[in-house]
């Protein structure tokens, strides 16, 4: 089947919804959430991320769905910290090609207006390829969305799963990062004791914030080298959900 054919219409035929996992401080309390797109498909049912993110990167219909994921989560999760008195954060998953296309401000600056949500509860999730691609745009990019929209945080997501881009690092304004799951699903085997060490050295040293991802485990969560890890994810946590079952989870 053409995965291309259905994407085309899936917005029209509102397919696409977000899910919501909690992304929890060192104490357990839900502090924000990221955003996680799914199709629910008329004919071949639930469809995840994986299974058509990288054919609509290809086409270009991320650029679309990409804005129809940013309008909502934002929208979603303003009217959900108004409703609650929460001050929860959104983490939004924006691609590459988002990144690159020449109205990407335009349209973060007109989904930023609408929801109205506070800057500071805006994190945008960026992959080590958009930084390794195309470096000195990233950096220019990056250091443009920042300065029209003081406090929004970059984060880099999948840290250490790919080529590091260690060198870049340091010119990039990026204010978290996303300890990848690879890492955190051995624990308790020490075996990626020393990595976790150097990442969580490096980010606190470069003053980053830390997510650690993948966490499924008690034992994970209180792995010591996380010991300064600002925040946690995983599916102990809190398994994606919808933005009803995560005003039940908020409200136990
Ligand atoms: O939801 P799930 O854990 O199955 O996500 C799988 C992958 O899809 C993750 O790498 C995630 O970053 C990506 N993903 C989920 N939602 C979005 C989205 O809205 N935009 C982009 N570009 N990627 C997403
Ligand atoms: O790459 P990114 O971090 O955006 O991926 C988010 C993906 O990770 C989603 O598909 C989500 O379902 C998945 N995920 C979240 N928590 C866990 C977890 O504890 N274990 C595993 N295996 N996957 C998780
Ligand atoms: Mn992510
Ligand atoms: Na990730």
């Amino acid at each position: 089947w053409i995965i291309d054919q259905g994407l085309k219409t899936a917005l029209i035929n509102q397919e696409m919804f977000l899910n919501y996992q909690p992304i929890v401080n060192r104490d357990g309390k839900i502090a924000g959430v990221e955003a996680l797109i799914r199709w629910n498909h008329p004919e071949k049912g639930l469809i995840f991320p994986d299974d058509f993110i990288p054919s609509a990167e290809e086409s270009g219909l991320i650029n679309p769905l990409g804005q129809w994921v940013l309008e909502h989560a934002l929208v979603d999760i303003e009217e959900l910290n108004k409703s609650l008195d929460l001050d929860l954060f959104v983490s939004v998953n924006i691609s590459t090609r988002q990144l690159k296309a020449a109205d990407f401000p335009d349209i973060l600056s007109m989904a930023i207006k609408r929801s109205a949500i506070h800057l500071k509860n805006l994190r945008l999730e960026l992959t080590e390829t958009f930084l390794l691609e195309s470096p000195e745009m990233a950096i220019s990019t990056l250091i443009k969305l920042k300065k029209d929209h003081p406090g929004l945080k970059i984060v880099i997501d999948d840290f250490g799963k790919g080529y590091s881009s260690l060198h870049y690092l340091s010119r990039l304004p990026v204010d978290c990062i996303k300890i990848d799951r690879s890492f955190i699903k051995e624990i308790p085997e020490d075996n990626n004791r020393k990595i976790i060490n150097s990442i969580v050295n490096l980010a606190t040293s470069m003053d980053m914030e830390m997510v650690a991802e993948g966490i499924e485990t008690v034992e994970q969560q209180h792995y010591p080298p996380l010991e300064n890890c600002q925040y946690f994810q995983g599916f102990l946590l809190g398994k994606p959900m919808s933005r009803k079952n995560l005003i039940q989870f908020i409200e136990g």
